[in-house]
């Protein structure tokens, strides 16, 4: 029962599972367009849709006038406008909408819609937007101990900055919604979203209309990894408005080109830092500066940042700690959340500072991490004060220096080296320590309804959405443990709105702890009204039971007391049924004890850490920059997990989009802000032939989680960040160019060219 397969893996491999563009509509369905700016920053002046009108198959135009409720599609704060009024921001900014009879006739209609635009000038960079003081949100703030005195009480001092880039989230899915009007003000909303509740608050707000008349309907969605938390809502608020115009069903699903042009990406950030340490390595004080490109409208931005600041320790006791973190405004798309939430950008920044710590000593850098590590008893205690319990780096870094035989590698990698000039190797380890819980403490909930059939099968309604990640095979398992019944007589609903209400988003990878937590709330509840009548039925032959004795395996439902005594699962619903008790139940789960105060930035904003560790050996060819992974050893922690296959996916996937990040994924754009490579053919994402040569991916053993659904873990996030092990093993191969003499400059992503660039820096500095 441990690894079985994904729950609709058939679906998926034979090409029968149904996404929002393949759920059949009748001809009197209209497809959705949507017209957006191409200027990053402009007056709108006037317009004429005259000629596009009366174009063929054009049945609707809309502009922001036709909008009936709120022109506002901000998540968190209302600063993101549905559709352009007088201004736009960044290029991608919605402005017309088209229904039309096909999506051929919407673009040509498209190209006849004129609008007269006077040209502003755009902040394009963080660093335009630092001159120009443009924040989108006042300033964060976290802090421990005495910076300042600690900095100068130090041996050494390192300083510097560190960029990273943005990244695209490459769903194989693009953003689509289907929207089809009922009764009055109904509106029924097919999208592909990570987040119906919200969807639905933002198709009740545009159409003015209440919640309770629009229902949210996903059954899975193609990938979302972040990009489908808030941005899905744009697709489904523009098909609702047609729709609801129209008075007939609309379709909006993005062009893949379009979706990378208009929505928002992984925040690039530019870090700034200032460390102190003592000879052995061991860092006293860190002040950081976290500056992230949040876009034009601030989107999850404040949370992102947050997140960052939150994961500016990684797994390290830094006794003195400043993170200030700046959300800076400019006139591009607004970016999202993306796997890890801010997570690797912050890591990224003090795993840099370590690297260079050991580079500066010329130590091993896995010697300077462990020395750094937070402590099982003591040095345990983070910068925002949570006191991290359960610690699992030293389990981890014992099995895996261990079986990865990091140290006699890195000497053959060393001898490689010296024999080699043209090819160099480099190896790193790197650790991560994730929080596991939302930040914002209100989203740590989620409900379930459970309802068991008069044959005996259950059907499970919970509030989590299924992107892939596997959290529906999860929740079957759990259900059909729960009950003690065969996984066959269990399925996993579609996600309603209508059914489990006021969601958070499936997000920082707590899906199947909350959800797995609910349903088993209303399965406790089932179970303890079923065991009633049981026990009544059983006593009836006067043989003694108690109800509290019952318990539910193998698909019987037995006295524990008298094992003899028992009745299939199958047949006894019936009887409960006849007995006119209820065989549905809601169920309900909040995280405890979480809690942080933004003002102060302290708080245990985290129900517990999950942690990894990873060793990766790559090869860098110095004269193409060509690289390559030749072995990756991954140590991960899942607690006790429910599916051993589905965790390991998790983590070879969110390992490879690490990669993608830190190596080959870079988004370019021209001097007026347009994006550059909004195709697969010139935006690279990892391919079956970048995963490592070896690649050996384990789950810790032994560490049960305590007070989690199955003391499993949470796996979604998490691993992205090992990946860090493959961009600073190619620091080392590059290095090794100088014969680490001269340092590389190493920011993120490292691509051929820019791994180029770097050796040639060090190569004229070495002569
Ligand atoms: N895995 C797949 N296949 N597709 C996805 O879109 N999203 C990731 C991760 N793994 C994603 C994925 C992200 S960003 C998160 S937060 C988690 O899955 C969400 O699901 P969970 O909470 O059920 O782990
Ligand atoms: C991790 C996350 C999210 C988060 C905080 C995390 C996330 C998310 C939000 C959020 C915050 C405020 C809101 C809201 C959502 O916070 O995904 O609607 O008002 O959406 O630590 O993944
Ligand atoms: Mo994941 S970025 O929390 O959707």
């Amino acid at each position: 029962m441990k690894n079985i397969p994904h729950e609709s893996g058939i679906y998926h491999v034979t090409g029968t599972a149904v996404y929002v563009d393949d759920i059949p509509v009748d001809d009197n369905c209209l497809t959705g367009y949507v017209v957006y700016s191409s200027y990053s920053r402009a007056k709108i002046k006037s317009f004429d849709i005259s000629r596009a009108i009366n174009m063929p198959g054009i049945k609707k135009i809309l502009s922001f006038v036709d909008i009936p409720g709120k022109n506002q599609m901000g998540p968190v704060f209302h600063d993101e406008s549905v559709l352009a009024e007088n201004d736009v921001f960044c290029i991608g900014q919605a402005i017309f909408l088209i229904a039309a009879d096909n999506e051929e006739n919407a673009r040509k209609a498209a190209k006849e819609i004129h609008i007269n635009f006077e040209e502003l000038e755009p902040v394009l960079s963080i660093e335009q937007a630092m001159q120009k003081g443009e924040l989108l949100q006042p300033q964060r703030r976290i802090e421990c101990g005495d910076v300042e005195k600690a900095l100068a009480a130090s041996p050494h001092i390192i300083e510097g900055e560190l960029v990273t880039g943005a990244q695209e989230h490459w769903y194989l899915e693009t953003q689509a919604s289907l929207c089809i009007p009922g009764e009055g003000n109904e509106m029924k909303v097919y999208s592909s979203t990570q987040n119906p509740s919200e969807t639905l608050a933002i198709v009740a707000e545009i159409l003015g209309i209440q919640k309770n008349d629009v229902e949210v309907v996903m059954r899975r969605i193609g990938g979302g990894f972040g990009g489908k938390e808030t941005q899905a809502n744009h697709a489904a608020a523009w098909a609702a408005l047609l729709a609801y115009s129209a008075r007939c069903p609309v379709k909006l699903r993005l062009r893949r080109e379009d979706d990378q042009i208009i929505t928002g990406k992984r925040h690039p950030f530019l870090i700034k830092y200032k460390a102190g340490f003592d000879n052995d390595g061991r860092i006293s004080a860190i002040d950081f500066e976290q500056n992230c490109n949040g876009g034009y409208a601030t989107d999850l931005t404040m949370a992102i940042l947050e997140r960052a600041m939150l994961h500016a320790d990684n797994a390290y006791f830094v006794p003195n700690m400043r993170i200030t973190g700046n959300a800076w405004k400019t006139n591009m798309v607004s970016n999202t959340a993306f796997r890890g939430f801010g997570g690797p950008q912050g890591m990224a920044g003090i795993e840099t500072i370590i690297d260079r710590i050991a580079w500066y000593l010329k130590k091993d850098s896995a010697d300077i991490r462990f020395i750094n590590f937070y402590g099982l008893n003591d040095r345990n205690i983070t910068p925002y004060g949570q006191i991290i319990e359960n610690n699992r780096l030293y389990m981890l870094w014992e099995r895996l220096l261990e079986s990865s035989q990091y140290k006699e590698r890195k000497k053959a990698v060393d001898n490689f080296n010296s024999e080699n000039e043209f090819i160099k190797r480099g190896i790193a380890l790197t650790p991560v320590k994730f929080g596991i819980s939302f930040t914002t403490s209100f989203l740590n909930q989620a409900g379930a309804l459970v309802n068991v059939y008069t044959d005996g099968s259950v059907l499970v309604n919970h509030g989590g959405t299924e992107m892939g990640q596997g959290l529906h095979t999860k929740i079957k398992q759990i259900a059909a443990k729960e009950f003690g019944i065969a996984l066959e007589n269990v399925k996993v609903n579609e996600t309603n709105t209508s059914k489990v209400p006021n969601t958070p988003p499936t997000a920082a990878s707590s899906g199947t702890d909350m959800n797995g937590m609910a349903v088993k709330n209303a399965i406790d509840k089932l179970k303890k009204r079923i065991a009633s009548v049981i026990a009544d039925e059983f006593n009836k032959e006067k043989k003694f039971t108690n109800q509290d004795a019952l318990i539910f395996e193998n698909n019987f439902i037995i006295d524990s007391k008298n094992r003899g005594k028992k009745i299939l699962f199958s047949k006894a619903i019936p009887i409960v049924h006849l007995n006119r008790v209820s065989l549905s139940a809601t169920g309900f789960y909040h995280t405890p004890g979480v809690h942080f105060n933004r003002t102060t930035g302290k708080g245990a904003p985290f129900y517990y850490y999950a942690f990894g560790m990873a060793v990766s050996e790559v090869e860098v060819d110095i004269l193409t920059g060509y690289h390559r992974i030749i072995r990756a050893d991954i140590l991960h922690d899942t607690g006790q997990s429910i599916n051993t296959a589905i965790d390991i996916g998790q983590i070879q996937g969110g390992f490879m989009q690490g990669v993608g990040w830190c190596t080959t994924e870079e988004c370019k754009y021209d001097e007026k802000g347009n994006l550059l490579n909004f195709s697969p053919d010139t935006y690279k994402i990892p391919g079956v032939r970048d995963i490592p040569g070896q690649f050996n991916v384990n789950l810790l053993q032994g560490a049960p989680n305590p007070n989690t659904i199955h003391q499993s873990k949470a796996v979604g996030e998490p691993p992205f960040m090992l990946a860090f092990s493959v961009w600073l093993a190619m620091k080392y191969a590059v290095s090794a160019v100088g014969n680490h003499t001269i340092e590389p400059e190493w920011n993120i992503p490292m691509t051929n060219e820019k791994i180029l660039l770097a050796i040639e820096k060090l190569t004229s500095n070495l002569k």
